[in-house]
C-alpha cells in the first residue's frame, strides 16, 4: 500500500486532519486500533471553541452540529454561596461556543469519509512506525485476521493519543508535565439540563461542573481523590453530592435522572517537545494534555490539524517545506497558552488537600475579581471561546 499521508488515530484530530486534507486533494489513509463502535461511543469532551464551530461549518461538515448542538454565549461561575455569568459573547466581540459532544463530532467525520470512499482501517494491531528520516517512512500494521501490512507513505501523522505508538518513536524529547492531586467523576444522566449554560462550582467539598450533551442528557463531574474507587459513588452519593456543590441559593435543584454512564479521569498536564521527528508530526493528545477544567483538549487537537494541514498543503503545491518546518513552534506557541489557561482554571476551582485557609481565601478572591470585573472575566472569556492564531510562528 501506499498513500501521501498516513494518519494513525482515528480521534477528532486524525479524523479532522484526513477531512482537510481531502479537501485539499491529499491522500491518506487512517489505522485505527478500535472498532467504529468503540470510538462513536466513548464520551468525552463537549465544548468546541468558536473557530471550530466555524470550521467544521466552512468545509461542509456542520449540517447536524448547527441542527444538534447547542450554542452557548455564556458559562456561570458559582462559589460563596452565588452564582455569577461571564458573558462570553459580549465580552469577545461576539463570539460563543458550541457544545457538541466528541462522539458526535466523531460519527459525523466517520460517516462522511465511509460515504467518500476512503480508508479507515479499523482494529488494527501491532501498529509501528519505521525510519522516519527518510523520503518514505513505512507504517507497519496487522488486520484482523493478524495479517501483517506496510503503508509506504511521504508523512505519517501521530493522531494516536496520550497512549498511541507515535510518541515513542520521538527520539529525546523533552516533557513537561504536572500531575494534579486530584480526578473526574463524570457521569451522563437522562435529566434535563438545570440551567441553560455550564456551571463551574468551587465548593468547599470540592469543584462541581454541570454541563449537557442535548435537552435531555446532563453531563456533570464531581472533583474526587485521583485514587477514588468508583464502586464508593453510588448514583445517590453522586446526586447528593452535586446537589451541595452546585447549588448555591434558594430553589434552584438540580434536576435528576437515570445515569446512564459514569467513569473517573484523572488529571495531568503534559507537552512533548519537539512534536516532529523527520517525516512524523505529532498531533492533538499524542503531544499533550491538558486538564478538562479549561474545555481545551479536543480544540487544541483541532489546532494542530489545521496548522499541519496547511503546512502539508504548502509542500504538495509548491515543495516549499517552510511551514512544515514551522509546524511545531506554531503548535506550542498555542499549546503553552492553553495549557496555562487549564492549568489556572483548574488551580482557581478546586480544593488542594494541602490548601489552608489562606489559600482558600484567595482562590475565593481570585474567583470574585474574575467573575465581577470586567478585565478578570475578559480574559477568561478570550481564552474560553478560543484564542486567535498568531500569524507568525513565535518558538516558546
Ligand atoms: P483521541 O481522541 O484519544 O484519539 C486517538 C485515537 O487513536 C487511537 N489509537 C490508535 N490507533 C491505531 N494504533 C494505535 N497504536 C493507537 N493508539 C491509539 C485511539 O483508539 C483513538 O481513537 O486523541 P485526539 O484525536 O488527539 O483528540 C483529543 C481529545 O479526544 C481530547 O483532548 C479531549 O477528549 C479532551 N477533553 C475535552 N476537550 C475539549 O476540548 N473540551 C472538553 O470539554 C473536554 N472534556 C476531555 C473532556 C477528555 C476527557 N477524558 C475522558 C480524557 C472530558 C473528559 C472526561
Ligand atoms: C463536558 O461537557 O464534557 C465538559 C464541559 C466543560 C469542561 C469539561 C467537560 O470544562
Amino acid at each position: 500500500m501506499r498513500t501521501q499521508v498516513g494518519i494513525v488515530g482515528a480521534g477528532p484530530a486524525g479524523l479532522l486532519l484526513a477531512h482537510l486534507l481531502q479537501r485539499d486533494g491529499i491522500e491518506s489513509i487512517i489505522l485505527e486500533k478500535r472498532t467504529r463502535a468503540y470510538i462513536e461511543a466513548r464520551i468525552r469532551a463537549g465544548v468546541m471553541e468558536h473557530w471550530v464551530a466555524e470550521l467544521v461549518d466552512e468545509i461542509g461538515m456542520g449540517e447536524r452540529m448547527r441542527r444538534e448542538g447547542l450554542v452557548h454565549e455564556g458559562i456561570e461561575i458559582s462559589f460563596s454561596g452565588r452564582r455569577r455569568r461571564i458573558d462570553l459573547k459580549a465580552l469577545t466581540g461576539g463570539k460563543s461556543i458550541m457544545v457538541y459532544g466528541q462522539q458526535e463530532f466523531v460519527k459525523d467525520f466517520v460517516a462522511a469519509r465511509l460515504a467518500a470512499g476512503t480508508p479507515i482501517r479499523f482494529e488494527v494491531g501491532e501498529v509501528s512506525v519505521g525510519d522516519v528520516t527518510g523520503n518514505h517512512p513505512e507504517l507497519r500494521f496487522t488486520d484482523g485476521e493478524g495479517t501483517p501490512h506496510r503503508i509506504t507513505c511521504d508523512f505519517i501523522a501521530g493522531c494516536d493519543g496520550f497512549h498511541g505508538v507515535c510518541r515513542p518513536a520521538i527520539p529525546d524529547l523533552a516533557i513537561f508535565e504536572r500531575a494534579y492531586p486530584f480526578a473526574w467523576l463524570g457521569i451522563l444522566a437522562e435529566a434535563p439540563p438545570s440551567s441553560d449554560e455550564l456551571i463551574y462550582s468551587s465548593h468547599d467539598n470540592g469543584f462541581a461542573l454541570h454541563s449537557m450533551r442535548s435537552p435531555e442528557l446532563t453531563r456533570l463531574y464531581l472533583q474526587v481523590t485521583p485514587d477514588e474507587d468508583i464502586a464508593e459513588w453510588p448514583d445517590d452519593r453522586i446526586w447528593a453530592e452535586l446537589q451541595t456543590r452546585l447549588t448555591q441559593d434558594g430553589d434552584w435543584r438540580l434536576s435528576e435522572g437515570p445515569v446512564l454512564q459514569k467513569g473517573i479521569t484523572p488529571m495531568r498536564s503534559f507537552v512533548c517537545e519537539t512534536m516532529r521527528h523527520g517525516r512524523l508530526f505529532l498531533a492533538g493528545d499524542a503531544a499533550h494534555i491538558v486538564p478538562p477544567t479549561g474545555a481545551k483538549g479536543m480544540n487544541l487537537a483541532a489546532a494542530d490539524v489545521l496548522l499541519l494541514s496547511r503546512a502539508l498543503a504548502a509542500y504538495y503545491k509548491t515543495g516549499a517545506i517552510t511551514a512544515l518546518d514551522a509546524y511545531p513552534a506554531r503548535c506550542l506557541a498555542r499549546i503553552w497558552k492553553a495549557q496555562r489557561f487549564s492549568w489556572w482554571m483548574t488551580s482557581m476551582l478546586h480544593i488542594f488537600p494541602d490548601q489552608d485557609e489562606f489559600g482558600r481565601r484567595i482562590q475565593l478572591a481570585e474567583i470574585d475579581f474574575v467573575t465581577g470585573h470586567e478585565a478578570g472575566a475578559r480574559a477568561l472569556a478570550e481564552n474560553y471561546v478560543g484564542l486567535p492564531f498568531d500569524d507568525e510562528a513565535p518558538g516558546p
